[in-house]
């Protein structure tokens, strides 16, 4: 059987898979394989191991029908027309449950980088501008006992609000399209509706799938009825919130600061602005990016793979 790989997974799966006897055909370029591309290098195979932001849209599935399985390099499943695959009884499965710890340590990790403006007084010591003791300028603010605001409270969700209810003692209230019993009991965690969500919430962190009701959720209309001091973070999708409106409620100090795992689009420009300010934390979409991580998504993915290529039900079905 012939797998093709978008990019790179852990060693341990691809190990794995050619221990199974598949022979890999891997996208090695230093840069995103495009749409026309996949679908070419798709012909001839089994399966494909998608990574990254490849459109797995109703054109590609239609030229790809081939396909037994494809497996997603992620728990996020909005690049995917899922109604399309499910038409054409394409198997798909992604990687849920592993990544939900890292991933709220990167929330929690922009959260406090923002609260300290870390990553813009770090700038500042490359620029040769660290140059005596200032007590008052640049001052960050405390976390201790602030209220952290979760919209889509499930897994990830979940870890972010016991990091910040353990280390912060922060009180925690969600609004999720369902009530999460479960996370009602773990962290206390208080259900409210998204106006009081944005009107309570000292920080408010995002956790939900992109979706046609997410989709641009995050405007200035909605940034107006957040508090002034509120910090806003994103590692889910960047199509959740609007970038210019949110460097808009920057700029006019609508809210206090902003932390971002996910832009759009991505890769982010070097040169937005949104990299210039003080309040603002941005990373490249690493939020998965831990070895253990990594490790534990590529043998889902090999589950994945394998289950679809033997015609079985894959562990992890996305349908
Ligand atoms: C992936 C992610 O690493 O799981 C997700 O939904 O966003 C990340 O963990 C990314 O999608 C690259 O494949």
């Amino acid at each position: 059987m012939k797998v093709f790989i978008s990019g790179n997974i852990a060693s341990v799966g691809l190990e794995e898979l050619e221990s199974n006897g598949i022979a890999i055909t891997q996208w090695n370029e230093d840069r995103q394989i495009t749409a026309a591309e996949l679908i070419d290098a798709c012909q001839g195979q089994d399966g494909l191991i998608s990574v990254g932001p490849n459109k797995i849209n109703a054109k590609f599935l239609n030229a790809c029908k081939h396909l037994k399985v494809i497996a997603l390099h992620s728990v996020g499943f909005d690049q995917v027309d899922v109604a399309e695959a499910k038409k054409l009884g394409i198997s798909i499965g992604n990687t849920p449950g592993v990544l939900s710890g890292a991933t709220a340590d990167t929330a929690f990790l922009l959260m406090l980088a923002v609260s300290r403006k870390a990553f813009f007084l770090h700038k500042k010591i490359i620029k040769g501008e660290w140059r005596n003791y200032e007590p008052t300028p640049e001052l960050g603010i405390d976390l201790n006992g602030k209220t952290l605001g979760v919209f889509g409270l499930g897994k990830i969700g979940l870890e972010m609000a016991k990091k910040c209810s353990g280390a912060f003692q922060m009180p925690i209230i969600y609004h999720n399209r369902k009530r999460n019993p479960e996370a009602e009991k773990e962290v206390n965690a208080t259900y409210v509706s998204f106006k009081d969500l944005l009107a309570q919430s000292d920080v408010i962190s995002i956790h939900t799938a992109l979706t046609d009701e997410t989709k641009g959720k995050f405007s200035l209309d909605v940034f107006k009825q957040m508090k002034a001091g509120a910090i806003f973070i994103n590692t889910a999708r960047g199509g959740i919130h609007n970038e210019q409106d949110l460097i808009r409620a920057l700029e006019e100090k609508v809210i206090w600061g902003a932390g971002l795992d996910v832009t759009n689009p991505e890769p982010m420009d070097r040169n937005n602005r949104l990299l210039q300010m003080e309040n603002v934390a941005v990373l490249p979409h690493i939020g998965s990016a831990t070895k253990e991580t990594r490790d534990a998504m590529a043998k889902l993915i090999v589950g994945n793979i394998m289950a679809g290529l033997e015609g079985k039900q894959l562990p992890h079905p996305i349908w």
